[in-house]
């Protein structure tokens, strides 16, 4: 699909991809119009947030005389305004709303979406990003989407990509055709194809995770983080150690260079940290999407059927081979 000669934006590499779909409505392609436009609101409040700043604390009034929002909160606003106005979806389930937000009841998409993730990193200028997840409703259209349309496996995932608002702001999805990635062209405004078919490498020498929580982490994980600094030429050991604690620029550093990101269960926090709608299923598809694995230490994470619209769940996304050899380290029998 790419040519050297010819620019590909996202809109027609999606209106290429759904042609091969002769009963497409156009509805799944419309719903990439939204998110793609509240996208580029984003990126510009993001671009623009140390500004914002000197004009108003958050949660004050600025100089004229409006309410200076949180950016996770504005991102939010901006990606249901934009689901709203364009028809396609009948429900939100968002990381910045307590319930379903239902929008229009004859529409027959569902967005799980993490507005804008790695919230610890937007005061301090570092890559940030949003994760987003679309499923197909169950219940038939004509009423309001239900708690069953939410809660399905990841597998039943129609399409998922995250955004990573980062030294170019870049948008990556999947509708289980493999992977592809768009940089957002400022001069001409639109996000062009600049990494099609991203494919994860097997082996990799990166392990991120917040490793602050060692002394909490289940013994397998102790075991391998050891095994990750080992000196061993044959294995390339030591690996490195990068970890931003922006899950969408860990996971994309990673899936260029191949890698293993951990978020494991702690003790203080049993089910980990990460949220299975809309941080962890979506993730977990592109990781596979791209030939990796992802795994909550045991479990297929997309075969996990979800109870809770903000259920977190721990997760090991990454490389074949490191994931498989953290496993090994997993199955391992405790020893206290
Ligand atoms: P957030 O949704 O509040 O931003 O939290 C999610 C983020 C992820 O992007 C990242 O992987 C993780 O939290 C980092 O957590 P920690 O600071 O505990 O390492
Ligand atoms: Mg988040």
């Amino acid at each position: 699909m790419k040519s050297k000669n010819r620019v590909v934006t996202l809109s027609q590499f999606i209106a290429e991809e759904q042609e091969k779909f002769p009963t497409a409505s156009g509805g799944l392609s419309r719903i990439f119009r939204d998110i793609k436009l509240a996208t580029k609101i984003v990126n510009r409040d993001v671009n623009k947030a140390g500004l914002v700043e000197i004009l108003g604390n958050y949660g004050t009034t600025n100089v004229q005389g409006e309410q200076v929002k949180k950016l996770d909160v504005m991102a939010n606003e901006e990606f249901i305004a934009s689901l709203t106005a364009g028809g396609d979806c009948c429900a939100v389930i968002s990381e910045e709303e307590e319930g379903i937000r239902l929008l229009n009841p004859n529409a027959k998409y569902i967005v799980a979406i993490d507005p804008l993730d790695g919230s610890s990193n937007i005061d301090v200028n570092a890559a940030i990003g949003t994760i987003f997840s679309i499923y197909r409703r169950k219940s038939p259209v004509g009423s309001p989407a239900t708690m069953e349309d939410c809660l399905q496996p990841g597998t039943e995932q129609v399409a998922a990509g995250y955004v990573i608002y980062g030294s170019a702001t870049m948008l990556v999805y999947t509708t289980g055709q493999g992977v592809n990635g768009f940089t957002l062209d400022i001069g001409i405004g639109d996000f062009c194809l600049s990494h099609p078919n991203i494919q994860i490498p097997a082996d990799g020498k990166i392990y991120s995770v917040n490793e602050g929580n060692f002394a909490q982490f289940p013994e397998g994980y102790k075991n391998y983080i050891k095994y990750c600094k080992v000196i061993d030429t044959p294995t390339n050991r030591p690996y490195s150690a990068r970890y931003i604690g922006s899950m969408v620029a860990d996971f994309h550093r990673n899936m260029i260079k191949g890698g293993i990101f951990m978020y494991p269960e702690t003790s203080s926090a049993p089910k980990g940290k990460l949220r299975l709608m809309y941080e962890c299923n979506p993730m977990s598809w592109l990781m596979e999407q791209a030939g990796g694995i992802a795994i909550d230490g045991s479990r297929r994470i997309l075969e996990i059927q979800p109870t809770e619209l903000h259920q977190r769940v721990p997760v090991v996304l990454g490389s074949t081979n490191m994931v498989n050899t953290l496993t090994e380290f997993l199955q391992q029998p405790a020893t206290h």
